[in-house]
């Protein structure tokens, strides 16, 4: 049976507000446990021709939900509804695209309690959504091969803040000039977004979105994937230190290594300091960042490899720095020179002693703070 849809009208929100209420959605998905995913992509892209497939294949794993943005009308929602979820229609009344407020007044309107995975179908272009966080997990960019492969060359900022990439129409690619190698080298310049080339007509690559999905689904409902708390604002320097020949100490240098390959932005700044931090303190004063956010091995008294972040009023209260020099002065000296808000990060070690190795913990916590911190400033 198909259910009845509800459509709202809404004005756009100044954009100021935007990142508070998106922060604001963001609590409201993982206090009701939703994992959301923003579809992104010009018209005729097939937005919601992947969200019809993915639902129909997958409605025996997850319960979905749709928020349906358009300018105008109600077509896509009516495809939607057809699967029998709950699908929100939201008209923007002539704004290119959804942002934070449209989207909080929208969940309202739905059965959160009975949502798993929430999509929400922004309005179809490549500019304005990308400037507007809504607050969702997960952003899902769908380029198509008829839109030609220089798609993430004009509009770095829509590609920059996808953590995927979708490729779709590839059954075309034997009817058209599409440059599937050069499109790959534009996105890789752009954007750390992962690339997954499909066709939603053929059923070709599905089963590798679906298994990605389905995958972050599990991770974020088991809350492996959480938000750091981290109020990241303008330019950004991440900061890893730490000793690697002493044992779990060398844990932030570790993430800073790993995350220069995961993170590609021109606005952010990632700098492994080893145990030298002291010989950086010019490069990251150069680069005029607005956020800065040192990672660290910091023994306050957690349990092994438990992730904390702190604030530097925080840090004057830490007993134990695992480095000769202090560093709540040396975070001191950064926050005064940069004029930057600083946040430490701080991982607690199991054993610093002699050695390269790294305690099982403390490698798992390694791990999930990278994908914890790709996550977030992917979008
Ligand atoms: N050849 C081909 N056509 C597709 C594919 N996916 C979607 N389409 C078509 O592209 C058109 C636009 O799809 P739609 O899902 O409405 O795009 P949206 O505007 O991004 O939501 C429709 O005619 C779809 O049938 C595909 O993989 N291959
Ligand atoms: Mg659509």
């Amino acid at each position: 049976m198909m259910k009845k849809i509800k459509t709202i009208e809404v004005g756009a929100s100044i954009f100021e507000e935007n990142d508070r209420i998106a922060k604001e959605n963001q609590r409201i998905f993982r206090e009701n446990g939703i994992f959301t995913v923003n579809i992104m992509g010009s018209p005729g892209s097939g937005k919601t021709s992947l969200l019809e497939k993915t639902i129909s294949e997958l409605k025996g794993q997850f319960s979905f939900g749709v928020i349906e943005g358009d300018v105008k009308g109600n077509l896509d929602a009516k495809r939607l509804a057809a699967l029998d979820i709950p699908v929100l229609q939201i008209n923007t009344g002539g704004a290119c695209h959804l942002d934070a407020l449209m989207v909080q007044k929208g969940i309202k309107e739905l059965p959160l309690k009975d949502i798993e995975v929430l999509f929400v179908e922004n309005v179809g272009n490549l500019v304005c959504p990308a400037e507007f966080d809504i607050g969702t997990v997960l952003n899902v960019v769908i380029s198509s091969v008829p839109e030609g492969e220089d798609k993430p060359l004009k509009y770095p900022l829509m590609f920059q803040r996808a953590n995927i990439c979708i490729l779709n129409k590839i059954d075309l690619l034997s009817y058209t000039d599409f440059n599937l190698e050069q499109f790959t080298k534009y996105l890789k310049d752009t954007s750390s977004a992962q690339i997954i080339p499909l066709s939603v007509k053929t059923g070709y690559g599905l089963n590798i979105w679906r298994e990605k999905l389905s995958s972050l689904t599990f991770n974020w409902l088991s809350e492996k994937i959480e938000p750091l708390s981290i109020d990241w604002k303008g330019r950004i320097v991440i900061v890893g230190m730490g000793d690697r020949m002493k044992g779990d100490d060398g844990a932030g240098s570790i993430v800073a290594e790993k995350l220069t390959r995961t993170i590609k932005r021109k606005d952010i700044r990632i700098i492994d300091a080893g145990n030298a931090i002291e010989n950086y303190i010019g490069l990251i004063e150069k680069f005029h960042p607005d956020t800065v956010v040192v990672i660290d091995a910091v023994d306050f008294g957690g349990s092994p490899g438990e992730i904390k972040t702190m604030d530097p009023d925080e840090l004057q209260e830490i007993t134990t720095s695992t480095h000769t020099f202090s560093l709540p002065l040396l975070i001191n000296h950064i926050k005064i020179t940069t004029g930057a808000r600083c946040n430490l990060v701080g991982i607690q070690p199991k054993k610093i002693d002699v050695s390269e190795n790294i305690s099982t913990e403390i490698q798992k916590s390694i791990k999930k703070l990278i994908e914890d911190l790709s996550f977030e400033l992917c979008r």
